[in-house]
Parts: C-alpha cells; structure tokens; sequence
C-alpha cells in the first residue's frame, strides 16, 4: 500500500486548524492534525516539505517512515517539525487502521480501561461562578474538573471569560486578524487569590472528585513551590505548567517544598524535554499531546519510559487541537497503562460542520469508539467554507510594562 498524494487541509471553522491528508494506491485516506495555535501556515509549509519524501512510500510503514523524518533530517525537534511529523505519524495510523478494519487502539494494544476521564474547564469571573459551574460539570457526571477565575485586580484572566460558556465556543481568541491583546499580570494579586479559590471550591462541593488547576507557566520556582505547599490540604490532582516549562531544573526547586503534584509539557514536543524531569522524578504528569510530540509513534515510547518512573499521561486538550489530533489522544489514552486523564475543553459548534465525526464526551468519559483508523470523519468541502483566518494568542505584561511569560 503506497502513498499516492499529500494535501495540507487549513481551515477555520471557528478555530483554525491544520490537517495533513494522505491517500494510498488503495484509496485509503488517512488524516493527521498538525495545529500549532497561531502559527498555522509554518506547519503548513513544514507539510510541504515532506510531501514529496512520502509519495512512494509503503504506508504501513509507520516506523519507519517516522524515523526516516525524524532521524533522517538535519533538523530536530522544536514544535513546527514535530507537529509535522506528527501529522504524517497520525494520518499513517488512522490509514492502517482503516485499511485492516480496526481503530487505532486495537492497534496499539486494544483497551487498557473501561472509560477514560476527561476534564472540563470551569471558569468565571467570580469564585461563586466558578462554584456554580463546577456544580454543573459534576452534575453532568465529570469526575475531574480544572477551576480557574478572574483574578480580583486584573482587567482581564487568561482563559477566563464574561460568560463561562465562551470556552466551549472556543472564543479565547481576538478578532480575526487582530494584532495580540495584551494582558497585564500581577503575580502577588495571583498568589493572594488561588488558594481561596482552591478551598472555596473544595468547602462547596467536597473531595468526591479531582481537582486541578493552570498557571500557565507564570510563576518563578519558589514562587511555585509556595503555592503548591498553600494547595496541599485541598488534595489537587495537580498544578499545571507552574513555571516557564522549558527550565527543567527548576521543577527540583519546586519538587523541595510541595508535594502537590505537577504536571508540565503542553508546549513541550520530546521525550528530550522530559529526560530530566521523568528520570529525576520531578514532575507527575505528561501533557505533551499526540498533535505536539511528534506523533502517536513517539508519544507512545515517551509514555513507556514515563510508566517506569509511575509518571500518569494528561494530553492537552484544548479546542485549538482539532479532533483530529483529540482522536488521536484517545487512542493513545486507551492503550497505554499509564493513563491519568484526559482534558477535553470542547468545541465551538462550526467544528462539527467540517469534522462530522469525532469523540465525544458523555457523563464526564469519553465514549469509546470502534470506527476503524482514528474514527474521524471530514466533510472537505466544508473545511473550504471556512477559509484561514490569522489570530493571536494574547501576551502578558506585568503592571509596569515589563513582558512576562505565559
Ligand atoms: C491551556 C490551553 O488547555 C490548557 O491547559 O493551557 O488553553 C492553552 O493555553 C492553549 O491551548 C494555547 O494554544
Ligand atoms: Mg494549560
């Protein structure tokens, strides 16, 4: 079975998205999600590099093809490459999927589990929002849900909205073609707050359920190691992406003074940006997903090594993932052993226009799914409908103007 043609699919249908499809001499097609939230057209033209390396190729071939890019280039890792050899990674799966009649997960092993649990984001501009909402997700049935509220002080929270429901339609981003909003960040107005948010939430609605929490990587180790020892009485299942992630020295300062654990990665794509965090045992989640780490092939044998070191998988699941690369997470969330859950922010409704099957959350789990491949479904005349449209995730500055990280 040889891969006869490569197409790079970008669309936006409510959030931009871009989709490599591979066809076979066969007619199998297969579909892999390359998305890098706002900047798109460089996994694109990535894409365009390895197309022509690929027609030809035997397509069952997944790795060897994986480490003919990988291995076979110059240039390694970094989060345009791997997104692009992720997608390739994940359209050649779904394609050996379909053309044996089975999903992915059979593939990999068949189910290590009976559901998998997924987390909302519950979000508001006041803690007795975020309560509510809360309330709302665990009423539907979710067993994890992730809080996060407008800090009292500062004009505007990352990921946090007026109405809560915005996340679900994926309107976290500025106007199309808007330049990037700035935010302003206090770090003492953030410290002051989450603890309270934390305890409020836990006196409301008690311990049935894991909890978690997101600083977006804006906080310095000590700075860190002091919430986390704040939040240990609330039993979180963790604290995500405390500090700016690519310093993984700094989670040994953190792992001193907290025993909450951490979890780190969502802008990561390698097993080499966990070397020393897994095999020091300072972090205890994995959020890299499929999309960003270079495929099912790699994130998979991170996973592996991962398990050894008891570190538990939390793919990145937000709406600026397609389902694609959510189907992909899935998949890989089923099979391996070290599952720990998996986020699932939801989509604005257009998506389902374009991707017209996908998985789907019911009563806080996924629902598995046997559809052969990864068990999504493209209406590629209505991805044209909904041409590239350029956006920006916002910048942070601290009150004085200085940037900060994010
Ligand atoms: C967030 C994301 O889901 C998360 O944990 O950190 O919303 C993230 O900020 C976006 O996916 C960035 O593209
Ligand atoms: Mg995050």
């Amino acid at each position: 079975m040889r891969i006869v043609a490569g197409e790079v699919i970008v669309s936006s249908p409510g959030r931009n998205f871009v989709t490599l499809k591979l066809v076979t001499d066969d007619g199998v097609v297969g579909y892999g999600d390359g998305t890098v939230n706002g900047r798109e057209r460089a996994v694109e033209g990535y894409l365009q590099h390895l197309i022509p390396l690929l027609i030809g190729r035997d397509a069952t071939r997944i790795e060897d093809t994986w480490q003919y890019l990988y291995r076979g280039a110059y240039w390694r890792r970094g989060p345009i490459t791997m997104a692009s050899i992720s997608a390739v990674d994940q359209a050649l799966w779904d394609i050996s999927g379909k053309a044996l009649g089975v999903p992915v997960h059979r593939l990999l092993g068949g189910t290590s589990r009976d559901y998998l649990m997924t987390y909302p984001h519950c979000t508001g501009m006041t803690v007795d929002e975020v309560v509510d909402e809360a309330a709302a997700k665990l009423e539907e049935g979710y067993k994890a849900i992730r809080v996060q509220a407008a800090v009292p002080g500062l004009a505007t929270t990352y990921g946090v909205h007026a109405h809560a429901d915005d996340e679900e339609t994926g309107a976290y981003e500025p106007a199309s073609g808007a330049l990037p909003d700035e935010e302003i960040w206090d770090t003492k107005l953030y410290l002051d707050f989450v603890p309270k948010l934390v305890k409020r939430v836990r006196d409301e609605l008690g311990y049935g359920f894991e909890l978690l929490h997101d600083s977006h990587h804006r906080l310095t180790p000590i700075e860190a190691g002091w919430l986390g020892k704040q939040l240990e009485p609330y039993r979180m299942f963790w604290l995500e992406d405390a500090t700016p992630a690519e310093d993984q020295a700094a989670f040994r300062l953190i792992r001193q003074h907290t025993t909450t654990p951490l979890a780190v990665g969502e802008v990561f794509n390698s097993w080499f940006d966990y070397q020393t965090l897994i095999t020091e045992r300072l972090i205890d989640f994995v959020r890299t997903p499929v999309t960003h780490g270079g495929g099912i092939t790699h994130l998979r044998q991170l996973m592996g090594v991962a398990d050894f070191y008891g570190v538990r998988s939390g793919f990145h699941g937000p709406s600026d993932i397609s389902p694609v690369g959510m189907a992909a997470n899935c998949h890989l969330s089923w099979s391996i052993h070290n599952f720990g859950v998996q986020e699932y922010m939801g989509y604005p409704e257009q998506v389902s226009k374009v991707f017209t099957r996908f998985p789907v959350v019911e009563n806080g789990v996924v629902v598995l799914d046997d559809t052969p491949g990864l068990g999504v479904e493209i209406d590629e005349d209505a991805a044209k409908r909904f041409p590239f449209d350029p956006k920006y995730l916002p910048v942070n500055r601290k009150t004085d103007g200085t940037l900060h990280d994010w």
